[in-house]
């Protein structure tokens, strides 16, 4: 609970086994979450069964992809504030209360990874990979700046905060399969007039296992292109 709202955290995961089990026992010992639901995104390791033992809520998603996996977590949470984070143990909850504490202000509150003084040595956001998300952040900035004037340093941070009764609003404008969803959630948010923040989070280097989107320059530039794609389609309001 966070001042008498129920929290969810919700977390995709595709064969996370290496790491789920730190991420849900860093959640559990947060005074703040309610539930944790972990989507098992046809995973073929134990992740699933990890995840349980370790006091999450699984969630079963066969459609594949990032997108589906946090459409179906959040249409099973069943919090107030409903929170995103990755199962590789990049974010912690540490950070959570930060999140928490801006919702009230706002529709949805974003976490960036791009401030560089909260960024471990040796996390995944090195100089080309920051900028990289800083330039897109911008783009989306200037494409949307009438009438929302957005803030924005990065567009493809998982780890987010949103009301319940936003998701209601903004779900039925999603499409994105992929982590092009990311952005695709932002630009949603501003389609329908509502006001989203962004505030820096620590990010640390993944504890284990596979990188999904972002292993290699080829897949962090095919990631943003999709991104470009996705942000350039919301604002000319092509569905
Ligand atoms: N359900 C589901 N989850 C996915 C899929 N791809 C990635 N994820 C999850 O989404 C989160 C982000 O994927 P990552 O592989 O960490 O991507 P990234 O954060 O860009 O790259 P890293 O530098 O490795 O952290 C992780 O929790 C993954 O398990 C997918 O196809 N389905
Ligand atoms: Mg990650």
């Amino acid at each position: 609970m966070f001042r008498n709202s129920k929290v969810s955290v919700v977390v995709p995961a595709y064969n996370e086994e290496a790491t789920i089990g730190t991420v849900v026992a860093d959640f559990k010992g947060s005074p703040f979450p309610d539930e944790i639901l972990v989507v098992d995104n046809n995973c073929t390791d134990r992740t699933a069964a990890l995840a349980a033992e370790a006091g999450a809520r699984v969630v079963r998603e066969s459609a594949p992809g990032y997108g589906c996996a946090l459409r179906a977590g959040l249409d099973a949470a069943s919090g107030d504030m409903l929170v995103l984070v990755e199962a590789d143990g990049s974010f912690k909850a540490g950070d959570l209360e930060k999140l928490l504490v801006y919702l009230p202000d706002c529709a949805m509150v974003m976490g960036t990874r791009t401030t560089r003084q909260m960024v471990e040595q040796g996390a995944n956001m090195r100089g080309s990979l920051r900028w990289g998300n800083v330039v897109m952040a911008k783009i989306l900035e200037l494409l949307w700046y009438v009438p929302h004037e957005p803030r924005l340093t990065d567009v493809g941070c998982t780890y987010r905060a949103l009301w319940r009764k936003t998701w209601g609003q903004i779900r039925g404008g999603l499409r994105e399969r992929g982590p092009q969803f990311s952005p695709e959630m932002i630009c949603e948010a501003y389609r329908h007039g509502l006001r989203v923040i962004e505030i820096p989070v620590h990010y640390h280097r993944r504890l284990g296992g596979v990188s999904k989107h972002s292993a290699s320059f080829s897949k962090v530039a095919r990631t943003a292109l999709k991104m470009f794609r996705t942000i350039v389609r919301k604002r000319l309001g092509i569905a």
